[in-house]
């Protein structure tokens, strides 16, 4: 037991103790991820169930310190004391083992999970079945694939609902009323306030969506014909390019207007290059360099893992991590030469540079403002990756043509509005399983309610309850709350508009870049020093001036594709 009578103290050894447990914990999770077997999988569960035991008896033993002793400071650290971590187990040390082993085995067969289409002669992992997915255009292939992945989620069910009763009644001992509830007290306001903040912002953006989604019907339509797109009606999820239809980006040559300018084609001037995967790390590394930032340690370049290794199972997707909490930063990923793969080497150099920023801080304010800026971070320099920016940069050279403003906001629609509704949904369903509002019976059929009444798409084929649809997305398989790219994809562009504008930089919003200014690094730098010291509002005020998070960067980013998208839909229906 640690003396409460000093909360000062009690804190300082706290945040000692935990630290120890946490980069344990790390490291085993790192050596899991980066080689799956039994061994690393015992291992890192047990780490992960002394963190989880720690944090319990740290977080029960906060509460009972008279609210009337505790600073500021120390009050903020209670509350983030206990909704720390994603997962708490019960208490007894065997049901917090038995949940650490559940998520790892989960994870495990995600990462593993692999499934040979009709006619291939081995087994594909996912990346290898995306890129089918966004390829093929034969729609007996696509349903092939995708009913083929999905077979991944079934082995997971048991493990699944064990793991949903263990995690709710570690959420329960430090006094939430469930694990969703403790994942939505992360947001410095109440749990059912923050549900509300959530519906407000989908409320600004749906109809957007909504317009971007009967355009992309019809074309669907014209393609596939009126057998498999209905007029009205939900748009089947297997033909929109993407496992989970969070991303449509690679329908873009099929739902770009015929006489548009494409323009370049980012993979192909990478291969062309001959971009290594340490490149692309390179380019990601110099923007945030350009920006007055350090560049990464020496130790980035020597732990991380770029490249699919041959001879061993890993995670493959991508993550961004700092083994000690200070600078032992890396990112573990199967990069390809690829657009969508650059974009998402910048995605996790943010969450990086967020935690290098914030790594002086006390352990409990080592974290992000809320979980939303952490996403946000590196796709807002995502944004910044302009047809000018990479012909300054010269990847882009004047003859390969920056296409037209048009296509160029389609594809960027097709990618970031797209996700949208997706990102709500992984965690409302969540919610609901968390809460008991919906038990196993109802797993599957309820995610796709969810999946229809938001994204307004529909399985290829009728599901049941044999099968786990919702474990066939890696963040459900291994305990990643989601509402963060929701919130993510909503601040990127509040954050992308009030950057440019203290880079001083004019114009329509997607044609500018952050590309060089110290000016943009600096308020940039103070946002993510801050960590999460103070709440959110503070922070988001200190990066725009705001401080509430609202969609109206996103709007005017996309204002001239929103008066297109709207004039293609004159006479089709909008809605399902
Ligand atoms: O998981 C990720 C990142 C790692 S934090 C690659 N993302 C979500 C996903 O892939 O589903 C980024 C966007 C959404
Ligand atoms: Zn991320």
């Amino acid at each position: 037991m640690q003396s409460t009578s000093d909360p000062a103290r009690f804190f300082r050894r706290a945040e000692e103790e935990l630290l120890e447990l946490s980069i344990d914990s790390q490291r085993a999770d790192w050596i899991y991820s980066t080689y799956i077997n039994p061994d690393t999988e015992e291992l890192s569960s047990r780490a992960l169930s002394r963190l989880m035991q720690g944090t319990m008896r740290l977080a029960k033993e906060a509460t009972s310190i008279p609210v009337s002793r505790l600073g500021p400071e120390e009050s903020r650290k209670a509350r983030l004391l206990r909704a720390s971590l994603p997962l708490l187990a019960p208490s007894d040390p065997k049901e917090s083992e038995e949940v650490a082993r559940l998520v790892a085995s989960m994870q495990g067969r995600y990462a593993k999970g692999k499934y040979a289409p009709a006619g291939a002669k081995e087994p594909l992992d996912l990346q290898a079945l995306s890129h089918i997915l966004e390829e093929s255009r034969d729609p007996r292939v696509l349903a092939d694939v995708w009913i083929g992945w999905h077979r991944v989620g079934r082995e997971m069910r048991p493990e699944f609902e064990r793991y949903v009763d263990l995690a709710n009644r570690g959420a329960r001992e430090v006094g939430f009323a469930d694990t969703g509830a403790m994942w939505r007290s992360r947001y410095d306001m109440e749990p059912d306030a923050f549900a509300r903040e959530v519906d407000r912002l989908w409320a600004q953006v749906r109809p957007f969506y909504e317009s971007l989604h009967a355009y992309t019907r019809t074309r669907l339509r014209a393609t596939y014909g009126p057998e498999l797109v209905p007029e009205k009606g939900p748009i089947p999820a297997h033909l929109l390019g993407n496992m989970w239809a969070q991303q449509w980006d690679s329908l873009t040559p099929l739902l770009a207007p015929e006489a548009s300018d494409p323009g370049y084609d980012l993979t192909k001037l990478l291969v062309q290059r001959a971009t290594t995967p340490t490149g692309m790390v390179r380019f990601a590394e110099a923007f945030f360099v350009s920006l007055g930032l350090d560049p990464l340690p020496p130790t980035f370049w020597e732990r991380s893992m770029f490249v699919r290794p041959r001879d061993r199972e890993v995670v493959c997707h991508a993550s961004a991590w700092d083994v000690d909490f200070v600078d032992d930063l890396r990112i573990k990923m199967c990069i390809e030469i690829t657009g969508e793969d650059f974009a998402t080497v910048h995605h996790e150099l943010g969450h990086n540079y967020y935690q290098r920023a914030y790594g002086g801080l006390p352990l409990l304010f080592r974290d992000g403002a809320h979980d939303g800026f952490h996403e946000a971070i590196g796709d807002t320099i995502g944004l910044s990756v302009t047809p000018a920016y990479l012909t300054q940069i010269g990847i882009l050279s004047s003859a390969d043509g920056a296409g037209d403003d048009l296509t160029f906001l389609l594809r960027r629609a097709l990618e970031k509005i797209s996700f949208l509704p997706f990102g709500l949904v992984v965690d409302r369903w969540r919610w609901e399983v968390f809460s008991g509002a919906i038990g196993p019976k109802d797993y599957t059929r309820r995610w796709w309610e969810l999946r229809r009444q938001y994204q307004g798409v529909t399985p290829p084929v009728p599901r049941d309850e044999t099968e786990f649809d919702p474990g066939a997305k890696m963040h459900v398989a291994a305990n990643v709350p989601y509402m963060r790219y929701f919130l993510a994809h909503i601040l990127q562009f509040q954050f992308h508009r009030a950057l440019l504008q203290s880079a001083g930089v004019a114009g329509p919003l997607h044609r500018g870049s952050i590309y060089g200014s110290k000016e943009a690094g600096r308020r940039l730098g103070a946002t993510l020093e801050m960590g999460a010291r103070k709440e959110w509002p503070d922070a988001l005020e200190t990066l725009t001036g705001e401080r509430s998070m609202n969609a109206a960067g996103l709007l005017d980013y996309f204002a001239p594709l929103r008066r297109w998208l709207d004039e293609q839909n004159r006479g089709h229906p909008v809605g399902w």
